[in-house]
């Protein structure tokens, strides 16, 4: 069998594999992006679902590096679709020329490090080889559908679908009864937008969320100016806020001064944005202290309550045992407004446990719900997920996905020690797992990675470790900010609770992205202090 024999290997055809693609190609490396789907876009690509869109703005989501790119590509609207998302990285891809480094159809099923040689060896399920010196991770941090759920749900005759395994050429629901399964970010997208044209929609809810009403519209070439006009600011101050979006919080202590009206004030502010900001831009102490907490929540729930007709579905859809922000904020446009239509049925699984399936739907308290299609927007094994599910094997053939079942370690979420010159974007306690906008957060790490190859380069070096001392230092460091916040307290796949067995940790940093990249930026000064270069 032939070996291709590479400098870099980039796993994942994505927001982050295309910049790294981009960045160690630029820097005179032989590189190879390889990508398990048909086509480039990563989460993009898969997540074509019915209603797919950003809950990021869409001039926030996008490549800082070039201005000629920011310049030339227009979004439609403020919160743009998935087609219009995939588009844009296929006109990147195009205007960059990445296509011939990109092997698609391709999925990696191993990766070994060979000590001798200081190379990985990495192996495709279709066969193929490659040995490259540095293999860097960009397969996502949700892109590991949970799946299957459920061990009879084959009983069930009808047609079954994973939102993020979604066909490409669609399906036709129109006039069908239709099943969701799960109710976060995903669900809420496809449950408002299948509502208006499916038979019936039953909707099987375990866990309400808080869906901030997203404010979408139009972009005008009033719009485009003005984004332009901000581009030689932004592509710096987005890395410096908590959340890597436009804006940013106040200290911690100022809430607490406030009187209860000054913050509903900011809390109304935020609200009429229509955006995350209602998330990450109100103040610090709304994911950290209870008090504060309550008060949004209840904001939040009386928002929820004036939208819908019926009481008593009101009160199923509005949450109550946990605080507002600790489980991801979805958007939503006319998710609540759908519970007030005579062919949307909400189903409450958390009192009732699905039971099984029949082959014309599921029971759920005895009761059979006869579906046609059955939908699963039950979300990802988040952050370790894809990784583990290549065999990856470090210095002493020890395997990565057996340590993060134990333990999820890693060293600023960039690289795992006993596993030299593996670098990951959005590895499991970063920024980038979840408290980030994934673009500003995924190019501030592929940019630090490869500025770590490059000065190897320079020194004439060529492997690189996390020490364990520095693991170790990022991970208390990590635990102890995570453990000052309310996050911990509630199941979700922030803290890995969404699968069974899998180690309790805050999977993303929440010390904030501008903090973040401080700490690395003063790493990179240092010489990758903390970081074995032989
Ligand atoms: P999420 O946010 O993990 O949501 C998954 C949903 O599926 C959630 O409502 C779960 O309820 C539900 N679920 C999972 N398993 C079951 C079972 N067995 N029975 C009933 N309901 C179940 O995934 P999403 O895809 O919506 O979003 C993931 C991220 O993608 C999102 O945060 C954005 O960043 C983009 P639960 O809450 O566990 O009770």
């Amino acid at each position: 069998m032939s070996v291709t024999k590479t400098d870099a290997l980039v796993i994942g055809a994505g927001v982050a594999g295309l910049y790294q693609l981009h960045r160690l190609r630029q820097a005179g490396y032989a590189v190879t992006c390889i990508d398990a789907a048909p086509d480039i876009g990563g989460t993009w690509h898969w997540n074509c679902y019915p209603g797919a869109r950003l809950d990021s703005p869409s001039y926030t989501y996008q490549y800082w590096f070039s201005e000629d790119i920011y310049n030339e590509w227009e979004w439609s609207e403020r919160f743009a679709t998935q087609p219009e998302i995939k588009r844009y990285f296929k006109f990147v891809a195009d205007k960059l020329d990445l296509w011939p480094n990109i092997a698609l159809n391709t999925r990696i099923k191993s990766a070994i490090w060979d000590a001798t040689a200081g190379e990985w060896r990495v192996a495709s399920e279709c066969g193929r080889e490659w040995r490259a010196r540095y293999l860097i991770s960009c397969v996502g941090m949700l892109s590991a559908p949970k799946t299957p759920l459920f061990p009879e749900q084959d009983r069930f005759a009808g047609t079954v679908l994973h939102t993020a395994r979604w066909p490409q050429e669609g399906i036709d629901l129109r006039g069908k009864r239709v099943g969701v399964v799960g109710v976060g970010a995903t669900g809420i997208q496809v449950i408002q937008t299948l509502a208006s044209e499916v038979e019936d929609l039953y909707v099987f809810q375990r866990t309400p969320q808080y869906a901030v009403n997203m404010n979408n519209y139009p972009l005008t070439q009033k719009d485009h100016d003005f984004w332009r006009s901000q581009y030689p600011t932004m592509r710096h101050s987005l890395h410096t806020t908590f959340g890597g979006f436009e804006w940013n919080i106040p200290e911690v202590g100022v809430a607490a001064e406030m009187t209860p009206e000054e913050r509903l004030r900011i809390l109304e502010d935020c609200w009429q944005d229509g955006s995350l900001k209602m998330w990450v831009g109100t103040y610090p102490e709304v994911l950290a202290d209870e008090a504060i907490n309550d008060e949004a929540s209840e904001f939040v729930r009386a928002k929820i309550r004036a939208r819908i007709d019926d009481p008593a579905i009101a009160d199923k859809l509005i949450p109550k045992h946990y605080g507002f922000g600790t489980y991801r904020v979805p958007l939503e446009t006319n998710y609540y407004d759908a519970f007030n239509r005579n062919n949307v049925h909400l189903v409450d699984v958390k009192a009732h446990p699905i039971e099984g399936f029949t082959a014309d739907g599921l029971m759920v308290d005895g009761q059979e719900y006869a579906l046609d299609v059955l939908i699963f927007a039950t979300g990802f094994d988040a952050g370790t997920g894809a990784l583990s599910r290549v065999d990856v094997r470090g210095i002493a053939g020890q395997s990565l996905s057996e340590l993060w079942r134990r333990d999820i370690r890693s060293t600023l979420g960039l690289q795992v020690h006993g596993f030299p010159n593996l670098f990951t974007v959005a590895g499991p306690l970063a920024p980038s797992t979840a408290f980030c906008n994934m673009t500003t957060c995924l190019q501030q790490q592929v940019d630090w990675i490869t500025d770590a190859i490059l000065y190897m380069r320079e020194q004439g070096k060529s492997q690189m470790e996390a020490s364990a001392e520095k693991e170790e230092e990022w991970i208390q460091h990590h635990d102890e900010i995570a453990e000052s916040t309310l996050l911990m307290k509630t199941n979700s796949w922030y803290t890995g609770a969404n699968i069974e067995g899998k180690p309790r940790r805050l999977l993303s940093y929440v010390g904030g992205v501008g903090v973040y990249k401080e700490i690395c930026e003063e790493i990179r000064a240092n010489h990758f202090a903390g970081f074995n270069i032989t």
